[in-house]
């Protein structure tokens, strides 16, 4: 059965892979699943209809038959148990992934997208760039207890995984930031990550869904 996922009409990114259908793209892409995509406007993300499919009224969402989910990293890790490719067979390898997919979403994403809200949303506050300065010196902590981690290997454990996979997607978000810069082999597995064909095929379909609604 072909799933369908929703994204955004228009992503506020501009087509920069930054919008979480991206990582689900990418998943359903690295196990060989094609998959429908259906658009949603802002408005109607917040229409009954979807909130039934999201009760928070965001994208992404994944259907599969009478299967509806929400949330990024569960929609991920259902992929990753329905095929092979993206958790290793071995339980406790298999375990570390999830535990990679947790850190990526529940350590490692929220100081990056508190960034995100205090550029957009406390910006213009007189201690907006106190905060800023606070909330990037805890993204640095983070950056470099994982860096450390990383060392000179290529993935978080022995092969990729669905962890990477998250944690990647996450990283992402540090945009052009500068941050991950300044730690090289950060940057150098985010490249290894986008370097993946099934990341290329997933961001070249999430930018087609923004070119053709810009021009149109
Ligand atoms: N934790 C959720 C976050 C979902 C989320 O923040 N979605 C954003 C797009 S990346 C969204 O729908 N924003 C529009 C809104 O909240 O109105 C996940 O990983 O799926």
């Amino acid at each position: 059965m072909i799933p369908t996922i929703t994204a955004f009409e228009t992503s506020p990114d501009r087509g920069r892979g930054l919008a979480r259908d991206m990582g689900v793209r990418w998943a359903l892409e690295e196990v060989g699943q094609a998959y429908e995509v259906r658009l949603v406007s802002f408005q109607a993300m917040k229409e009954a209809a979807h909130r039934a499919r999201n009760p928070f009224g965001q994208i992404p969402t994944y259907e599969e038959g009478e299967l509806v989910l929400f949330e990024s990293g569960a929609i991920v890790f259902h992929i990753a148990e329905q095929h092979p490719g993206l958790l290793p067979p071995d339980p406790h390898a298999r375990a570390r992934a999830i535990t990679w997919m947790f850190a990526a979403l529940n350590t490692v994403e929220p100081p990056i997208v508190d960034r995100q809200v205090t550029i957009f949303v406390d910006g213009k506050e007189s201690w907006g760039k106190q905060r800023l300065a606070a909330v990037e010196e805890r993204i640095r902590k983070r950056l470099a207890e994982l860096s450390t981690h990383l060392g000179q290997d290529d993935w978080l454990d022995a092969e990729f995984s669905a962890g990477d996979l998250m944690m990647v997607t996450v990283l992402r978000r540090l945009g052009t930031s500068g941050l991950m810069e300044e730690y090289p082999n950060l940057a150098a597995y985010v490249a290894r990550g986008e370097a993946r064909p099934a990341f290329g095929r997933a961001f070249a379909a999430q930018l087609a869904v923004f070119e053709t609604h810009a021009a149109g």
